[in-house]
């Protein structure tokens, strides 16, 4: 899944995509590079960020989604909002991709896919002080909740999201990755979002050798990494901005399992 922000304000892309001739431009090289999906989303969720009025963000997503969706593209819609999801549909969206896990009858009503993502509390105060007992078991409970609920409700596709970096620490975001197993087990198509994520910035060195964090920019090998950890623990999509190393990737792990059933 391509990463299409219509944000003037996403932390690492917000801004250079805000008219549809440049958003399309770059949704049709993240297709060429091996994104089945692009997600286009006209709220930045990033931590601190102030919601946008309904309006701002139906004139930001909605001529994207339509100029997508005409050229065969499969588009999902990132958003908060039952109006904005109603109106992206209809524009042509299939998936609705939702961070805050509410709009599970939205997508029952009109019949599409829904992704379910966990975050605790709201973007503007989510980072400050996170908490969990059981940060995996609660994530899970929340997921299966909305999952079971939506498939009774007729959803016909549900993907769930453990929402990496939506109120969770740096540790909170690595348990839940190495524990990803349960989540797929689940039966549930896992996707997951690690796509240079704060968390990742503490964790890596930066490359001209100066004191970490790692900027916005040079991320790309701790997504990979993570996007790679996530394939190969089963996750079924993983939502990226650097598309065609993912999908590399994604081809070297498909190989790695194939090969595995084949021996087995
Ligand atoms: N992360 C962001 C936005 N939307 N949706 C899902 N399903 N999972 C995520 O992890 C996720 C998301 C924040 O990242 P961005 O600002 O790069 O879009």
């Amino acid at each position: 899944m391509g990463v299409l922000n219509v944000t003037p304000d996403s932390f690492s892309d917000g801004g250079q995509f805000t008219d549809v001739a440049t958003a399309l431009a770059h949704a049709r090289t993240m297709v060429a590079d091996g994104a089945d999906w692009i997600d286009v989303g006209g709220e930045s969720t990033r931590p601190g960020a102030a919601p946008v009025a309904l309006a701002e963000e139906m004139r930001r997503v909605l001529p994207v989604v339509a100029a997508l969706a005409d050229e065969g593209i499969a588009v999902s819609i990132d958003t908060r909002q039952a109006e904005v999801a109603h109106a992206a549909v209809a524009a042509g969206a299939t998936l609705i991709n939702d961070v805050s896990s509410s709009l599970g009858h939205v997508a029952a009503e009109l019949g599409v896919a829904w992704a379910a993502m966990h975050s605790q509390g709201e973007p503007a105060s989510m980072q400050q002080a996170p908490t969990y007992a059981d940060v995996v078991g609660e994530v899970l409970e929340h997921l299966v909740g909305c999952a079971d609920a939506a498939i009774a409700a007729g959803v016909p596709e549900v993907w769930i999201d453990p929402g990496i970096g939506f109120g969770k620490t740096a540790a909170h975001n690595l348990v839940l990755l190495a524990e990803l197993h349960r989540f797929v087990a689940t039966g549930h198509p896992v996707l997951v979002g690690t796509s240079r994520k704060a968390f990742l910035g503490g964790l890596l060195g930066t490359s001209d050798g100066t004191a970490g964090p790692a900027p916005v920019d040079d991320r790309l090998e701790g997504s990979l990494a993570t996007a790679t950890w996530a394939m190969a623990n089963g996750a079924a999509m993983v939502r990226v901005h650097d598309v065609r190393p993912t999908a590399q990737a994604a081809l070297v792990i498909a190989g790695h399992i194939t090969t595995k059933d084949a021996a087995a």
